[in-house]
């Protein structure tokens, strides 16, 4: 199994001339880690940095990671042009809002595109070394697209698959985008192209037909055909998941039992609203903390009474909309502190740093509500996660109706227009004010649902439906091969031993 995403699941940090690597959080890797795990596959992705790194250097970085997670890393690297103009660039500012439906967000710089299929080349290049026919090679996200065109220019013939684990945005917003028919036809490339939602995939074939209008969809269930001239490609819905077992258990476990109480003993009787966000505009955090305000505002009774926790996840902390919007929260912050606290309470708790999982966990199993509210989301597993921690039975989950995961949750937790500071407010309260047993009815529905639609499930139903295979058709390896040599993009880094 090769799997292809833009960043290597993992993070590389330089300190005095030496490298380290940490696993890397975020949707993905959560995702996909536990597939990957002990079957020799390969993840090929970027490193995530620009500097120049000796082959023995990387190598010896590397390669502790493959002996402790079971699957190979073969590096992408890129220059900084190319990270500005690709990542930074056509990535960044204009597909990721763009697809959020942000389209005010958008920089749509000329020189954006050709720097996209020129990465999506590079990655074309180091891949074709390294997959044998019969490979099942996933290509991920937004960031590579063009990658099976590419792929297909060099002559590969092999069945390639794409998830887009962002959302696809309707016809009058996917017209903005410059390169719309070009990216299209990228997409048609590929055997297979998942969704997170059937709202996504309809999207997607309403787009077809506005710019091919010979467009014709056959099938009406969740894998579809379509056709257009003499090309044909199937698409589906899947929603992601997480390890739904796994979340059980660790919530269960002793450690995250005592972490638990911990944080609750540290709120005395107070009530807890929990949130954790990537720092992104598309998470809504701003809007978030304005219904939390109001909350406070219209319902004297949450105060001193209710504390929030803000967990933000430091997330492309150089992008300078991304900078804006940490000033504008830790604003937000302050003024709703300092609008509200008394000698021995403070509204909200906020952090900005990753936390370890245990105390992730722990957090989600504290809180009396999961607050989360996406002004738009391909899936968020972090609503999934909440709702498989709740050990004691006792949280509500609050959530966007425009986050993905709200198809699947959306009967059981309360939803909310992420827009409505009103809707928020009320909704923390009626979360706040729910009775016992229908808070454990919701949760027990809920729990049916992920516990049925794990991410086993969604990688089983993705293989079958893109290429006929069964998760059991990559087994389990005792052995890692870790020996196989990595193949330089470039003859000319080999022979001067380094890589940009
Ligand atoms: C993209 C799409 C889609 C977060 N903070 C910590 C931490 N996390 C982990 C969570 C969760 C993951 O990161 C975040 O996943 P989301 O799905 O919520 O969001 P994105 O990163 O935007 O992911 C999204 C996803 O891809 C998968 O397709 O659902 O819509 O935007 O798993 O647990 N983990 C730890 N500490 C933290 O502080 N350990």
């Amino acid at each position: 199994m090769v799997i292809v995403s833009n960043r290597l699941p993992i993070v590389l940090r330089e300190s005095n001339g030496q490298w380290t690597m940490q696993k890397g959080s975020g949707g993905l890797v959560t995702a996909l880690s536990p597939i990957l795990e002990n079957r020799g596959g390969l993840w090929v992705g970027w490193t995530g940095i620009t500097k120049t790194m000796p082959i023995g250097e990387i190598k010896k970085v590397l390669d502790p990671f493959s002996l402790e997670s079971g699957f190979r890393l073969l590096p992408v690297f890129l220059t900084e042009e190319e990270r500005d103009l690709f990542y930074y660039g056509l990535s960044n500012e204009v597909i990721w809002p763009l697809f959020h439906d942000l389209q005010t967000r958008c920089r749509f710089d000329p020189g954006y595109w050709d720097a996209y299929l020129a990465v999506n080349r590079k990655y074309a290049r180091t891949i074709e070394r390294h997959v044998r026919e019969g490979d099942f090679i996933w290509i991920h996200d937004y960031h590579l697209i063009p990658l099976a065109e590419e792929l297909s220019r060099k002559g590969f013939e092999g069945n390639l698959a794409f998830f887009l684990h962002i959302p696809f945005p309707p016809p009058d917003i996917f017209v903005k985008f410059p390169w719309r028919k070009d990216l299209l036809r990228a997409l048609l490339h590929y055997g297979f192209i998942g969704f997170q939602t059937l709202r996504d995939r309809r999207n997607f074939t309403d787009c077809l037909r506005v710019f091919f209008p010979e467009t014709r969809i056959e099938g009406r269930g969740p894998i579809i055909r379509i056709l257009i001239g003499d090309v044909e490609t199937r698409a589906g819905h899947l929603p992601i998941s997480v390890d739904a077992e796994e979340f059980i258990r660790i919530s269960r476990s002793k450690e995250v039992t005592e972490r638990t109480q911990a944080i609750r003993n540290d709120f005395g009787q107070r009530r807890l609203l929990f949130s954790v966000d990537r720092l992104d505009y598309t998470k809504g955090i701003p809007e978030k903390l304005k219904g939390f305000r109001h909350a406070l505002r219209e319902f004297p009774e949450l105060k001193g009474t209710v504390t929030l926790i803000q967990q933000l996840v430091p997330s492309r902390e150089t992008v300078p909309a991304y900078h804006v919007l940490k000033e504008e929260i830790d604003r937000l912050v302050g003024q709703i502190n300092g609008e509200f606290s008394t000698g021995d309470w403070v509204p909200i708790v906020y952090r900005y740093q990753p936390m370890d999982r245990p105390e992730l966990i722990a957090h989600y199993r504290a809180a009396d509500v999961g607050l989360i509210t996406p002004l738009k989301d391909g899936m968020n597993l972090v609503a999934k996660e909440y709702v498989l921690s709740q050990a004691d039975n006792r949280g509500v989950l609050v959530l966007s109706e425009f986050a993905g995961s709200a198809m699947q949750l959306g009967e059981s937790c309360l939803l909310v227009n992420p827009y409505s500071v009103k809707e928020i407010a009320e909704a923390i309260v009626g979360a706040l004010s729910m009775p016992g047993e229908e808070k454990k009815r919701r949760l027990r529905n809920m729990r049916k649902t992920l516990r049925h639609h794990d991410v086993f499930w969604w990688v089983r139903n993705f293989l079958r439906a893109s290429a006929g295979r069964e998760l059991e058709d990559f087994p389990e390896r005792e052995l890692t091969p870790l020996s196989a040599p990595l193949v330089l993009e470039s003859k000319d880094m080999m022979r001067k031993e380094e890589w940009v």
